[in-house]
This record gives C-alpha cells, sequence and structure tokens, in this order.
C-alpha cells in the first residue's frame, strides 16, 4: 500500500492522546490521530447522536449483537440489556480470562462514555504511587492545567440539596453518616448549569434523561469539545477514523512505520493502510497500548524494549455493590446519571477505600444505593503476547478481584450495620452476586512511567516513542484516574516539546 506521511502520528483519541494532539499541533508539528473508533458527530433517525441507557441500540455498544451493560439484571431479570446490531458503537467491553473492561470507543475516547467524575488524588498517595516525580510542580503547574481544560467544575451545594435528581445521593450519604463516614463532594466534567436548566425544564435533558454510558447529547465537555476541537484549531492536526493500528515498526531510516486496518460501519476491513513518521505517541489507552507494544517487542519489531512492558497492571481497585435501603428511604424515581458525592476512607490505612455514589437511573423506585468502589488493591497483573491470536493474554485472576471484594466488603458492612440494611443480591447477573468482581472501569498500566518508560513516558530502548495515556498509571490512582491522566500528558508534552522535537 502506499505510505502516508506526517510528522507526528498520535494513535487513540482518549486523554492522552487528545493532550498529545494539541501540544503538538501547537507547536507548529503535522499531526496525524489514527482513532479506531467513529466520529460522533451526526444525529441518527431519532435526531440523536447518541442513544440512552433505557433504550439501546447499535450506536450503544462496539459490535455486539447485545448489550453487555454493567447491571446485568434487575430483581434477577435480564431487563437491561437488548438486542442490537453490530456496529463502531461507542462503549466497548473487553473479555479477558477473569476480567472485562469497560472502555469508550470513538474521537474522545473514554471521554465519550464516562461519568466525568474529574477527581485529584490526594498528593500524598500521588507522591506514593509516582515517587520519580515531583509532586510539587504536578498539583502547582499540570493537575490545573488539565482541570482548566477539561472544564471541571461543582455542583452548586444548595441545588444539590434540594434536587429530587440527587435525592439517591443524599440518601446514600445519610447511610454512610450513620456509619460513622466522611463523604466529599466529586467534581465533573458535566456543566452544571446546563443540569439546573434541564431539572427546569429550560434545556434538552440528558444527564437527567438516563444518558451516560452510551454516550450524552448534551451538557457533558468530553474531549471533542475540549482538547480535541483545540487541537484541529490549531491547523495543523489531522483526525482519521475507523483505523485501528496494528503494528509499529522502524522503517529502515529510523522513522516510525505503522500499518493500520481502516474497517467499514460493519466491521469489515477495506483497507490496510501504511504510516510513516517521525515521532510516535501512543494514546491507546491502558488495553490498546499495552497490546500494541507487547506484540512490538515479542513479535521481534522491537525486541529492545523492557521485559516491563506489559507488566503493572490493575483495576484501581474497582468493584460495585448495591444495597437495599428501608422503604421510608427511597432513592427517587429521578435520578441524573453523573455521580457527585463519594464516601472517603482512603484515610483508614487499614483498609483504604473510595466510594462513589452511583445512580440507578431507571426511572422508578428501587430503594437502590449503589456504589463504584475504588480500593487500595495491590494486586498487578501483566499481558503477555498470544501468537495464536496475534493479541494479548491479562493475567489478572478472580484471587485478584477477590482482594478488591473484600476490602469494599468491610467498608459496606459498615454501613449496613449502622442502619440496619442488606446488600442487593439481584443486580449483577443470574447468580446470588453482591460484589461486581468481573469488570472495572479503570484499567491503569501496562508501561509503567519510570519502569518501561523513562519518567517522561519516553520508551525505554528504543527513540521517539511515547507513552501518553493510563498505561503509565502503575495499577492504582486511589481515585477516577482521567484528571492524573491528562496531567501527566501535559508534563510529558511539555518536556518532549522541549527537549525532543527543537530543530
Ligand atoms: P482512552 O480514553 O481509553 O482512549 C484510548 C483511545 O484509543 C480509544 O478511543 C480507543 O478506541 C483508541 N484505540 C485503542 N487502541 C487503538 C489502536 N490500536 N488504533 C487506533 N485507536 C486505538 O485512554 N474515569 C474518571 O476519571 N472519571 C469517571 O467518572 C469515569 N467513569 C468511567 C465510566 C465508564 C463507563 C468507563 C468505561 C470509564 C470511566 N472512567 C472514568 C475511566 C476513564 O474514562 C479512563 O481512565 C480514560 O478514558 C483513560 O484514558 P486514556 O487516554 O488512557
Amino acid at each position: 500500500p502506499a505510505v502516508d506521511n506526517a510528522t507526528a502520528v498520535v494513535v487513540g483519541s482518549g486523554y492522552g492522546g487528545a493532550v498529545a494532539a494539541l501540544r503538538l499541533g501547537q507547536a507548529g508539528i503535522r499531526t496525524l490521530v489514527l482513532e479506531m473508533g467513529r466520529l460522533w458527530n451526526t444525529p441518527g433517525a431519532d435526531g440523536k447522536i447518541f442513544c440512552s441507557t433505557a433504550a439501546p441500540d447499535q450506536r450503544s455498544m462496539w459490535f455486539r449483537t447485545r448489550t453487555e451493560a454493567p447491571l446485568a439484571s434487575f430483581l434477577w431479570l435480564d431487563v437491561v440489556n437488548k438486542d442490537i446490531k453490530p456496529y463502531p458503537g461507542a462503549l466497548d467491553r473487553v473479555h479477558f480470562d477473569a476480567m472485562s473492561v469497560y472502555v469508550g470507543r470513538g474521537v474522545g475516547g473514554g471521554s465519550l462514555v464516562n461519568g466525568g467524575m474529574a477527581v485529584t488524588p490526594s498528593q500524598a498517595y500521588f507522591a506514593e504511587q509516582f515517587p520519580t516525580v515531583d509532586a510539587t510542580e504536578m498539583y502547582g503547574t499540570y493537575f490545573p492545567r488539565a482541570r482548566a481544560m477539561l472544564g471541571v467544575n461543582t455542583v452548586d451545594s444548595t441545588w444539590f440539596e434540594s434536587t429530587e435528581w440527587y435525592r439517591f445521593t443524599r440518601t446514600s450519604r445519610k447511610a454512610a453518616t450513620n456509619a460513622g463516614l466522611k463523604t466529599t463532594f466529586v467534581p465533573n466534567v458535566y456543566d452544571f448549569d446546563y443540569m439546573q436548566r434541564e431539572a427546569a425544564g429550560t434545556a434538552t435533558k440528558s444527564a437527567l434523561a438516563q444518558e451516560v454510558i452510551y454516550g450524552n447529547n448534551y451538557g457533558k465537555r468530553s474531549l471533542d469539545k475540549t482538547y480535541l476541537a483545540a487541537a484541529l484549531g490549531t491547523g495543523n492536526v489531522t483526525v482519521n477514523t475507523l483505523e485501528k493500528v496494528k503494528r509499529i515498526e522502524r522503517a529502515a531510516d529510523g522513522t516510525w512505520l505503522l500499518t493500520a486496518d481502516r474497517i467499514d460501519v460493519t466491521g469489515t476491513v477495506v483497507e490496510t493502510k501504511q504510516y510513516n513518521c517521525t515521532y510516535l505517541f501512543l494514546g491507546g489507552g491502558s488495553l490498546g497500548t499495552s497490546e500494541l507494544l507487547v506484540r512490538a517487542r515479542d513479535t521481534g519489531a522491537l525486541p529492545d524494549l523492557d521485559a516491563r512492558v506489559g507488566a503493572g497492571w490493575g483495576t484501581n481497585g474497582n468493584t460495585m455493590v448495591g444495597r437495599a435501603n428501608h422503604i421510608w428511604d427511597t432513592t427517587g424515581a429521578n435520578q441524573s446519571t453523573m455521580p457527585v458525592m463519594g464516601i472517603d476512607d482512603w484515610a483508614n490505612t487499614a483498609n483504604p477505600v473510595f466510594a462513589e455514589i452511583a445512580p440507578l437511573p431507571i426511572g422508578f423506585e428501587t430503594w437502590v444505593s449503589l456504589y463504584l468502589a475504588i480500593t487500595k488493591n495491590p494486586s498487578r497483573a501483566s499481558f503477555t503476547y498470544d501468537s495464536a491470536s496475534d493479541g494479548v493474554k491479562l493475567g489478572w485472576t478472580a484471587a485478584h478481584s477477590a482482594v478488591s471484594v473484600a476490602m469494599a466488603k468491610k467498608l459496606f458492612d459498615r454501613i449496613n450495620l449502622a442502619n440496619a440494611t442488606i446488600y442487593r443480591y439481584d443486580l449483577f447477573g443470574s447468580t446470588s452476586k453482591v460484589f461486581a468482581d468481573d469488570f472495572c472501569y479503570h484499567p491503569l498500566g501496562g508501561c509503567v512511567l519510570g519502569q518501561a518508560t523513562d519518567d517522561y513516558g519516553r520508551v525505554k530502548g528504543t527513540s521517539r516513542l511515547y507513552v501518553t495515556d493510563g498505561s503509565l498509571v502503575p495499577g492504582n490512582i486511589g481515585v477516577n484516574p482521567f484528571v492524573t491522566i491528562t496531567a501527566l500528558a501535559e508534563r510529558t508534552m511539555a518536556r518532549v516539546l522541549v527537549e525532543d522535537t527543537a530543530p
């Protein structure tokens, strides 16, 4: 095939990819972004770009015949999932042996489908996880830069205390307070002024219309509206969609050679393309980047990559759980999809947990308090190359997940005891499963900063190859990860543009 040229190529358009694209474009560097998902800017027959969780269609999930929502059932009935037509939908669930991982697909990556929670970790825990990074500089420069660019804001507390849309949060807060636990407001990138107008009936509903994991039609400042819009605005950045990078190798002249499959909306490969570039930035996320690098090392394309490429992977200690409230403690039929509060027990060194109070936005009273717990699970797993599938396997086991469950259980047993309440057994599939131990939203690691890369994301054992995404984070960051990923990418770009690309 003919080879297209760009000075820099960025693989993926999530947080890491979007930061790289903007800063390269601003530096006047001709940059091409390759994204395997589609661009979400065209309304379907119903006039909407994305579908809601209540009525999922082909736009919901990445090439599926049936949706695979995180809550598999309600009262043990499979009321949640629907048959759909295979299509490059916005949410993917990637299955490994003992863990499946939710990721976003499309221009904007995870920002299209996530809950928008924009949390900065405590400086002490950040320093513990990244001992070689100057934490003062991160908290003085790069975290504020990331938050400003991402459009982080916080719910108005007066409105929060009175609106029906956050009754579920207040009910969970009461239960936590009864157990002597601390709660804290969690910032978000969803525009809370817009949400208040939704509630007042003066704006089209999105967060208040069950839209979130399959995309938000309004209100959310996803990356296509922030970093990526600014990147395109530089005039130096182009984005090619529905192109999946398969292979990276070094050309004889030392430049990078990439091979990518272009698919159509049925998933058929319509073209195999080649690209040539001087600088290569990997922003395919923890799964995408780890797979590309492990494959490159273990097929011999880049044999000098560090042995730690593929290692240091974790789930951020994720586990979900539901509690049943008393009949008088209602959670409300109307629930905003954007979480705004967490139970913060991270300082409890015997059992650190940070649990987001999650909605169950299904339009009727359920008395369920749902939580996404982030636990300080120290388990780590590795990706290994699988030549039979030319893909990777992930060594995460059920025993690894059991550590997260045990930590979350300690916290929620405490809450149940203090409130004389019980768990819900009907939410996560046909068995009486209380804790969701088989999926996660926060894949982290696989190319850990300072291990498989230098302290700025430069991949060891080669040159002009950079990682800017969640694979840099060593398996756990104690809070929802995208602000950290964005801030680390800002730090890498500030350094690399000065030291590596100067003429
Ligand atoms: P990511 O955003 O996943 O972007 C990677 C991009 O690269 C994707 O668009 C891929 O399609 C693309 N790609 C991958 N491989 C290739 C390839 N070979 N060729 C071409 N393109 C490729 O990576 N985090 C929070 O902080 N707060 C939340 O509230 C939150 N809620 C979440 C809810 C859900 C349902 C999910 C799935 C995630 C949530 N997360 C949340 C996690 C967050 O979205 C995730 O950490 C970041 O998106 C990771 O950013 P990266 O840049 O690493």
